[in-house]
């Protein structure tokens, strides 16, 4: 398949392009390179011969058709967004322009390239929107997120997904675009920016400074490694039913205290020069202001793609962590770039 993933650059995107790839679709990345973006996470792919980059907002609309008319592709992967919900309590504004009117930029242009397709190629055609499960709110101590959990966000990111979510499902109904949608929780793994709480605890620990926990550390996360997300997006483009929903989860609740606590564990023993000898990095742990808003538990089931579409998550978070804390290791140029901005300077040296 040719495949549009627009946020290639991002910490998920990166995953999916190295794995589509892999599995020999040819890959148009389109990326803004916001702070968030990152070709760096691209290196070892930039000179695949089925795989090709081109900046784009996707606040642009002349741009993002240009695009999408000179790639013609058969499938539109969309990832690209305003992903953290820190940033968006303190600038909202941004999260609407590409999260909202990026969405319907892509939405349009894909509905016109749809309509010039011969009738096999736009029956084959897919347009896939990534979403996450902050839309449905929060839930209780008991429950799970269901795809027909009614929408309740509480972030002005949530917000802007659910927005896109309902335009993305619209433009099946109203126009036949064929969208599928899915509904992810949170994700961790290799190349996640550090402003997400995995690698803020990895690189607070290595570097020996405060780890900031919000409020008591009571809110729980539902776990998913990265790989494990991208398999069950490549899985739901190929063979999902247009007009569905599929939740994407790990089964790996944790409360954000115990999630911090096994990782402290685990730098002890993987980086256990970085704490001292004596002392435990879970010594660094200090509580701080809770975030506004803050959503007390995720959960997801995920029971229609395992059923419908045969997809279940290879890790858990006992294995999962361990790959990640040993990646954040083994690749301490990748991030030290990011501390520096050395990461915004492209790969010709151009800020
Ligand atoms: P990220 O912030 O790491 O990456 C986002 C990418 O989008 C970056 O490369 C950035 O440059 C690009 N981008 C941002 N604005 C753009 C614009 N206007 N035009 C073009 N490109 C732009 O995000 P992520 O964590 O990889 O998340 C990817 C998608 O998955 C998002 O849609 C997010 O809502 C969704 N999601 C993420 C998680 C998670 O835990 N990270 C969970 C569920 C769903
Ligand atoms: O320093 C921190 N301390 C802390 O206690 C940070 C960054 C976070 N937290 C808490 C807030 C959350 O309860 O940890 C939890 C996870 O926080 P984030 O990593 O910011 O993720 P979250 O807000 O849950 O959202 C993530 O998952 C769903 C992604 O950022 C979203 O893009 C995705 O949709």
């Amino acid at each position: 398949m040719k495949i549009m993933i627009t946020g290639g650059a991002g910490f998920i995107g990166s995953n999916l392009v190295r794995m589509a790839l892999g599995d020999g679709h040819e890959v148009l990345n389109l990326d803004a390179l916001t702070y968030a973006g990152n070709l760096g996470s691209l290196q070892d792919i930039a000179d695949h011969d089925r795989y090709r980059f081109a900046r784009v907002d996707i606040t642009d609309a002349d741009a993002v058709e240009n695009v999408m008319q000179s790639f013609q592709p058969d499938a539109v992967m969309h990832l690209a967004a305003e992903s953290h919900v820190d940033r968006s309590i303190d600038g909202p504004g941004q999260f609407i322009q590409t999260n909202v009117i990026g969405t319907f930029n892509l939405l349009q242009s894909a509905r016109r390239h749809h309509a010039t397709l011969d009738s096999e190629a736009a029956a084959k055609f897919r347009f896939l929107h990534v979403s996450t499960d902050e839309v449905y709110g929060s839930l209780g101590e008991d429950g799970l997120f269901t795809e027909t959990t009614p929408y309740d966000p509480h972030s002005p990111y949530s917000a802007s997904k659910a927005s896109s979510d309902h335009l993305a499902r619209a433009w099946q109904d109203t126009y036949g675009l064929p969208v599928l949608v899915t509904n992810c929780s949170n994700n961790y793994g290799p190349y996640q920016f550090p402003e997400k709480l995995i690698p803020v605890v990895i690189l607070k620990c290595l570097r020996g400074e405060p780890i900031p926990v919000y409020g008591r550390g009571e809110n729980i996360r539902d776990w998913l490694f990265v790989e494990d997300h991208c398999r069950a997006l490549l899985s739901v483009v190929e063979r999902g039913a247009p007009g569905q929903t599929y939740n994407i989860g790990g089964n790996n609740e944790l409360k954000n205290i115990d999630l911090v606590k096994m990782l402290c564990e685990l730098m002890d023993e993987l980086a256990p020069e970085s704490s001292g000898p004596h002392s435990s990095a879970s010594s660094l742990i200090t509580f701080v202001q809770d975030r506004p808003g803050h959503d007390l538990r995720y959960a997801i089931d995920a029971s229609k793609i395992r059923r419908e579409l045969g997809w279940e998550p290879t890790e858990n978070v006992t294995s999962g962590f361990r790959k990640t804390v040993r990646w954040y290791l083994e690749n301490e140029s990748w991030w030290q770039e990011i501390l520096n901005g050395d990461y915004r300077l492209d790969r010709l040296g151009h800020a």
